[in-house]
């Protein structure tokens, strides 16, 4: 089955919302700095009409002004950023649960197979352009790897889609440095082994040999050189977790209760999971003992539920195997980590 990941990426983020909350901004050479405005101060963003003089991200504010003596320079106001950061997550997030945050102003998505990606891509730049009044630039692609990378060479505005099967092909004339995770290092070890400029030179390079000189490392970029990235989203909800737990006021020796607090917590579990629509892969059982040692203890299922039963039969279980009856219990929890999506069969079949 076909992939439809998006890669979204804003367009000189900061510098853009300074210009939103100030328009007479729009249009000029525009510097954003971090940690002093004055010389000592690093560029942390420039507007697209200030890296025409070769202003860039990391560079020291004394370079940048010499290079663009009219520059605005403004000092970064993080809170602000993150404030419209958030906004465009939660527009995403309206358009599919299957998003991945992966910096401030970066995120994959994916678009189940019965939906039109592009279509889904343009609308997203329309939406964060008309509603949140910021541009990005968005590539659509059967991964994460070569989305991207997509990504990078259209800004800004750009939009652009690399079908399926071609993914080789588009990456073969870029420079390996383009490759997420060729640093400096890797790059200088490739480029004297084999003389490798290109993706494509690294697309020739012999599998076998690269996974001798780098490892895993090795394996990663003799598929990245192909274009090939299995990778599933990562979703916040993925990382999220539902717990409930319970200090007792008296500290509990008896399995019974225990049994009864268990059942009781693994009940409300079930229902907030069944709330937000969620099913847990893995079921977590928590022990505090009265010397206030700690202890988590966890089962993974086969198949993801949110099935009230299933959970207190699985933390029964947990409590029967680790709890060391000999100790009296303070604290008892019980949780549902690793969420999924209720309805999300097809990404299901991915992670698996
Ligand atoms: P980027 O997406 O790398 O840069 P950008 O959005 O300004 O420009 P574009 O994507 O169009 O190339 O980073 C997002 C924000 O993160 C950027 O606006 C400012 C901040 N940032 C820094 O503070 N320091 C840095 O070195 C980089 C690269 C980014
Ligand atoms: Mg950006």
């Amino acid at each position: 089955m076909t992939r439809q990941i998006l890669h979204l990426d804003l367009d000189a983020f900061y510098a853009t919302v300074e210009m939103l909350l100030n328009p007479a901004l729009r249009g000029k050479p525009l510097i954003v700095a971090m940690g002093d405005v004055n010389t000592r101060g690093v560029v942390a963003t420039a507007s697209y009409e200030a890296r025409k003089f070769g202003v860039h991200s990391a560079m020291g504010l004394r370079e940048a002004k010499r290079l663009c003596p009219q520059a605005i320079i403004v000092p970064a106001r993080h809170a602000i950023y993150s404030e419209h950061s958030q906004r465009v997550m939660n527009l995403l997030r309206e358009m599919t649960p299957l998003v991945e945050q992966v910096s401030i102003d970066e995120a994959y998505l994916e678009i189940e197979a019965a939906r039109d990606g592009v279509a889904a891509a343009r609308e997203i730049q329309h939406r964060i352009h008309d509603e949140l009044k910021l541009s990005c630039t968005i590539a659509v692609a059967s991964n994460k790897l070569v989305s991207k990378i997509a990504c990078n060479t259209v800004k800004p505005r750009g939009l652009l889609v690399i079908p399926h099967g071609d993914e080789e092909k588009f990456l073969a004339p870029l420079p390996v440095g383009k490759i997420p995770g060729a640093g400096n290092v890797t790059r200088a070890k490739l480029k004297a082994k084999w003389n490798v400029e290109t993706i494509a030179d690294l697309a020739r390079v012999n599998a076998d040999e690269l996974r001798a000189q780098f490892g895993k490392h090795g394996a990663y970029l003799a598929d990245a050189a192909r274009g090939v990235d299995d990778s599933p989203i990562v979703t916040d909800r993925a990382t999220k977790s539902i717990s409930q737990e319970n200090t007792f006021d008296r500290d509990v020796r008896t399995r019974d209760v225990l049994e009864k607090f268990l059942d009781e917590m693994g009940a409300g579990v079930a229902r907030e999971l069944a709330n937000e629509e969620l099913k847990a892969r893995t079921i977590v059982l928590k022990l505090r003992y009265e010397d206030f040692t700690t202890i988590t203890r966890q089962v993974t299922l086969r198949a993801p539920t949110a099935d009230e039963t299933i959970i207190r039969k699985h933390a029964r279980e947990l409590l029967r195997q680790h709890w060391d009856s000999q100790r009296a219990v303070r604290l008892l929890g019980v949780g549902a980590h690793n969420l999924v999506e209720r309805d999300a069969t097809w990404q299901l079949e991915l992670a698996l």
